[in-house]
């Protein structure tokens, strides 16, 4: 299988990529921040938990976000050619879930794309974001937040992948299909 983790702070592409990414390699893509708007939406008591934590721009527990991973992979993997992982993991503890997950189905992470893009860029796209996205959690004070989140309780699952092997810098500032063209040469090695 084709395992792909696509990480990066908050705005940094990781939906945007994605969505090249099944295009060109036709790919399973789960988007855990797209699950959790779909519960909010739906209004489901998942859903009411993580608004809480999405609204002030914090993570949602490990074991709800584990068990989504879970549930979707019991229910995909021996049918698809591979796994877009997108905003997932973003804890060292969710890393370590994911890789002892993929072992019991006897495959692992293949590459983990780290989207690299400067905190003030992110906080000029996610405001124009917000303009238009409806996002509650779009907002200058909630995305500072975020940003803070990402430093202090994501950022170390760089290191995680690079032990592993596994890790592929990236350039996240510049045109999108160029960015895009340095992320298939980083599949490619890969595949
Ligand atoms: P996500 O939905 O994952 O949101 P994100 O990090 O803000 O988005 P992304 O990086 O995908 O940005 P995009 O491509 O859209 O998470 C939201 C929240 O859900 C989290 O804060 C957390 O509370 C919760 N959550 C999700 N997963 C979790 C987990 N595993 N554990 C715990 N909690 C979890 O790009 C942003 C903007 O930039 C877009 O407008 C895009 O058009 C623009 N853009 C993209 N590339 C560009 C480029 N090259 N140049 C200029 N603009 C660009």
């Amino acid at each position: 299988m084709l395992n792909i983790v696509i990480f990066g702070p908050p705005g940094s592409g990781k939906g945007t990529q994605s969505e090249n990414l099944i295009k060109k390699y036709e790919l399973e893509h789960i988007s855990t921040g797209d699950l959790l708007r779909h519960e909010i939406e739906t209004n489901t008591q998942l859903g009411a938990l993580a608004k809480k934590h999405m609204d002030k721009g914090e993570l949602v527990p490990d074991e709800v976000i584990i068990g989504m991973i879970d549930s979707f992979l019991d229910k995909n993997i021996g049918k698809v050619k591979g796994v877009i992982f997108d905003g997932f993991p973003r804890t060292v503890a969710q890393a370590e879930a994911l890789k002892s997950l993929l072992s019991s189905y006897k495959t692992d992470v293949s590459v983990m794309l780290n989207l690299e893009v400067p905190d003030a860029e992110l906080l000029t796209r996610l405001i124009e974001r917000g303009k238009t996205s409806g996002r509650s959690d779009d907002n200058e004070e909630t995305i500072k937040k975020r940003i803070s989140v990402y430093n202090a309780q994501t950022k170390p699952v760089i290191d995680f992948y690079k032990k592993d092997g596994k890790l592929a810098n990236i350039k996240g500032v510049g045109a999108i299909d160029a960015i895009f063209a340095e992320i298939c040469k980083a599949v490619d090695a890969v595949k």
